[in-house]
């Protein structure tokens, strides 16, 4: 384990960090399992308190703070984000919340962690970003949350490429792929509904995927040329819904697809799908370079397949890398090698990592403005699919 050989009672117990978080379900559910267990991991220099959680709907709200461990609940974010013992908002509402909570909580003076996709909208997140570049100056940070940068392989093949054992990057190819819609009954939820999510599979599988391009890569995708769809036009009104029984126009996307070129020059192609059956939570990459490949699938999320392309052909070939090694990214902290960790080990990195950042007032990775040069891909891809496809520049001002 991360510990040292000082016990806390020697040292005292580092300061604590007020954590108020807004949303309950999945996301809620799996951000609360990070905040739970990242200073049992990990030494940090500051222990997440679990102070309060915000939801609509009392009952649930009550229930999902007993379940998950938080110390209070509130029904208005507001009342949430006001609260003196909480130091840091973590957004895991519906897209349409995230501007208008993350630029309250930054002018209240609060560090923000956001769920990806950072916002519904270009604009929105532009204000999010100038929201976060301002607090900046006073201290505080804000992250948007990409969690599976913190897959160990992930990160560990981010920094394989950063010491250039791939040498130059000549493809990316990225998918995503769920099969949760297939289903023509399954309920028109507001992951659905373009007012809530701003996009469908591009949004909420596609933003990785871009994100994991860029952030492998170390650079951005100048234009895109997209293909979207969707194939269920018409679902089912969800059971809790006042008009249930009646069906609702779905006006997001079911499946994004579209290619793009790096700054480098190196192309880039993408897929993302609530419809590939039989594909449970895909995220697959295949990163090829002059000097050998990289692949990596999340359904299998402890291995890396790597291609050393320098080595003698008779013995060269995707080998395997059990990446759960102490070298390897975060894995110090965990189990001896070969224990394997999960998903939901992502969220605890995650929280390790704003914690130290918070700490240390470093920038932390993926900033708002990262999340902000996602939602233009994202707005780009909408852009070109609109236009049969015709190719869309990618503005990357900041
Ligand atoms: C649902 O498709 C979802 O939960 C996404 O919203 C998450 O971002 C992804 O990590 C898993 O799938």
């Amino acid at each position: 384990m991360d510990r040292t050989e000082q016990s806390d009672s020697e040292a005292g117990p580092p300061p604590a960090l007020g954590v108020g978080m807004v949303g309950h379900a999945f996301m809620g559910a799996a951000h609360s399992q990070g905040w739970r267990t990242a200073a049992r991991v990990f030494d940090l220099p500051l222990r997440p308190v679990l102070a309060a959680i915000a939801g609509r709907d009392r009952t649930a709200v009550h229930a999902a703070a007993a379940r998950h461990g938080w110390a209070a609940a509130e029904t208005d974010w507001r009342a949430l984000v006001a609260r003196d013992d909480v130091q840091l908002v973590d957004i895991c509402a519906p897209g349409d919340l995230h501007a208008e909570i993350a630029v309250a909580a930054l002018e209240a003076g609060k560090h923000v962690l956001c769920e990806k996709p950072l916002a519904n909208t270009v604009a929105e997140a532009e204000t999010m970003s100038a929201a976060a570049d301002r607090a900046r100056t006073r201290g505080q940070v804000a992250m948007t949350g990409f969690n599976y940068r913190r897959v160990p392989a992930v990160a560990h093949a981010r920094r394989l490429i950063a010491e250039g054992r791939l040498g130059t990057l000549r493809h990316l190819r990225f998918s995503y792929l769920q099969d949760w819609l297939v289903d023509p009954a399954a309920p028109l939820t507001w992951r659905l509904l373009r007012q809530h999510a701003g996009s469908g599979a591009l949004g909420d599988l596609g933003a990785h995927i871009v994100d994991l391009a860029q952030h492998l890569s170390g650079e951005l995708l100048t234009g895109v040329s997209a293909l979207t769809e969707t194939f269920v036009r018409e679902r089912p009104l969800p059971h809790d819904s006042t008009a249930a029984g009646g069906y609702g126009t779905v006006t997001v996307d079911d499946a994004a697809l579209f290619n793009g070129r790096l700054a480098s020059g190196a192309l880039a192609s993408f897929e993302a799908t609530r419809m590939a059956t039989g594909r449970k939570n895909a995220l697959r990459f295949e990163i090829n370079g002059e000097r050998g490949s990289l692949a990596f699938d999340l359904e299998r999320l402890n291995e890396l397949s790597f291609h050393d392309h320098t080595e003698p052909a008779a013995s060269a070939g995707f080998r395997r890398i059990l990446v759960t090694e102490p070298d390897h990214p975060y894995l110090r902290a965990w189990w001896p090698p070969g224990h394997a960790l999960g998903y939901e080990h992502t969220f605890t990195h995650q929280a390790r990592d704003l914690i130290e950042a918070i700490a240390h007032g470093t920038r932390p990775e993926p900033s708002f403005a990262d999340g902000l040069q996602v939602q233009r891909v994202l707005a780009a891809v909408e852009e070109s699919a609109r236009k049969n496809s015709v190719h869309t520049p990618v503005p990357t001002q900041s």
